[in-house]
């Protein structure tokens, strides 16, 4: 008997939270003005189990420093860009999600202080199984893709259509 409950327990155990199911990548806080509305974090959460996971809610160590924290997506609605509140973020089994600017990303909304470059957000990640996971996220200025194209575009398409214009006119 006591091997048969010991046996169950030593189940119970391995079927609960394995700290290694869910992993967090690189999670950052985009920077912002010291006078901005809201600031978001990012990150790529890895699922390495066999179920399906969601992100259920997220805080932060400093909750007085912001008027509340959401999960949120930005979608294309209407042909406009829309930041929706999401009950929860999927994270499919042996899959991962990836929290990234006009996309998937986790909203500080109305912070007293805005974090600066150098700080990091301390986050923790509750999930639909019950487990917890705390995410230190360094404060970063956005660069990459989005930024990356734009900037691109500037310096070749605009800036050469740009330039016959800049010739003198011919009278
Ligand atoms: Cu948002």
């Amino acid at each position: 008997m006591k091997k048969i409950i010991l046996a169950s327990i030593m189940m119970l155990a391995s079927i609960s939270v394995n700290a290694a199911d869910l992993v967090i990548d690189n999670p950052w806080v985009r920077a912002a003005p010291q006078n901005a509305p809201a600031t978001a974090a990012f990150m790529k959460i890895i699922n390495n189990s066999k179920v399906d996971k969601k992100l259920v809610k997220a805080s932060v160590s400093n909750p007085d420093n912001y008027k509340v924290i959401e999960l949120h997506r930005t979608l294309k609605q209407d042909g406009m860009m829309k930041m929706i509140k999401q009950e929860f973020m999927p994270i499919k089994a042996g899959g991962e999600l990836v929290l990234q600017p006009g996309s998937w990303h986790i909203m500080l909304i109305q912070p007293k202080a805005v974090p600066k470059v150098g700080e990091s957000v301390k986050l923790t990640l509750e999930f639909d199984d019950g487990s917890k996971l705390d995410v230190e996220a360094p404060v970063k200025k956005m660069k990459g893709k989005m930024k990356g194209m734009m900037m691109k575009h500037n310096m070749s398409g605009e800036h050469k259509k740009a330039m016959p214009m800049e010739k003198p006119m011919k009278k």
